[in-house]
């Protein structure tokens, strides 16, 4: 789909629950409600995303993941040009190369990712450095309380409460899979929130702002929960 979604109303929130329900429905449950359309990457051939079309299965898959964009096409970066900003309410803004994440002590973490569309794969390595070990090198101040992620795609953004950052299973990821993320997946960089859909793990992340409130990110801004726990959230992701 070339446009962006409608945005929606305000005050007519949409619970997850409900949200679920539609997507059950199916294409059907999604063309009632195209705010909820996704701005599918244009630049994998539009039968692949699309269950309505029937094709997807005739096509490769490779490890069952969708690759999903919001606008059509993002940058490459790498490890020359990539930068990630940590700043806002913060005793000491950082910015960070690509090495420097990678100099920094790794974090692995096994679960099962799961997106609202009704996708998943089990089981699914990543690593990187736990969002808790910036936010510590950069010194939450008062009266810092959420944080805030934009991309490099321009357009993405996601949040997180203070305490679910804190969560050691919450990754600024840099592989997936045990191999660097490829572009598509989001790389240079991305976050992992294990116990969350997967629509909470920010791709091509390029910054980390502590705000005073929870600001809603672009699919919460569009019906999704602010909240995106999975119903095993308390099983933390296993870190190996
Ligand atoms: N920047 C950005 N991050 C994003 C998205 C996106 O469109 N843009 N989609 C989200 C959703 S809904 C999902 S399911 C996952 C998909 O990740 P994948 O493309 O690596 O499978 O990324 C999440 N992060
Ligand atoms: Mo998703």
């Amino acid at each position: 789909m070339a446009g962006r979604p409608e945005r929606r109303a305000e005050g007519a929130p949409v619970g997850r629950r409900a949200v679920l329900g539609m997507l059950g429905a199916g294409a059907a449950g999604l063309a009632a409600a195209p705010y909820l359309q996704r701005g599918w990457e244009r630049f994998l051939a539009a039968a692949s995303e699309h269950d309505a079309t029937g094709l997807t299965g005739l096509l490769p898959d490779p490890g069952g993941f969708r690759y999903y964009s919001v606008v059509g096409s993002v940058p490459e970066k790498d490890g020359t040009s990539y930068r990630l900003r940590v700043d806002g309410l913060v005793e000491r803004p950082a910015t960070y190369t690509l090495g420097d994440l990678r100099a920094l002590p790794q974090t692995r973490v096994v679960h099962d990712v799961l997106c609202t569309d009704g996708w998943r794969v089990d089981r699914t390595p990543f690593q990187g450095v736990k969002l808790a070990d910036l936010l510590d090198a950069a010194g939450v101040r008062s009266p810092g309380a959420a944080v805030r992620f934009t991309c490099f795609d321009g357009e993405y953004t996601e949040s997180l409460t203070l305490e679910q950052a804190r969560r050691s299973d919450v990754l600024v990821a840099l592989d997936m899979q045990d191999a660097p993320i490829t572009h598509a997946h989001g790389g240079p960089v991305r976050l992992y929130v294990a116990p969350m859909y997967f629509y909470k793990s920010a791709k091509w992340l390029s910054g980390i702002s502590v705000t005073d409130t929870v600001v809603p990110g672009y699919w919460e801004e569009r019906g999704y929960a602010v909240d995106g726990w999975l119903d095993d959230a308390d099983r933390q992701g296993d870190a190996t």
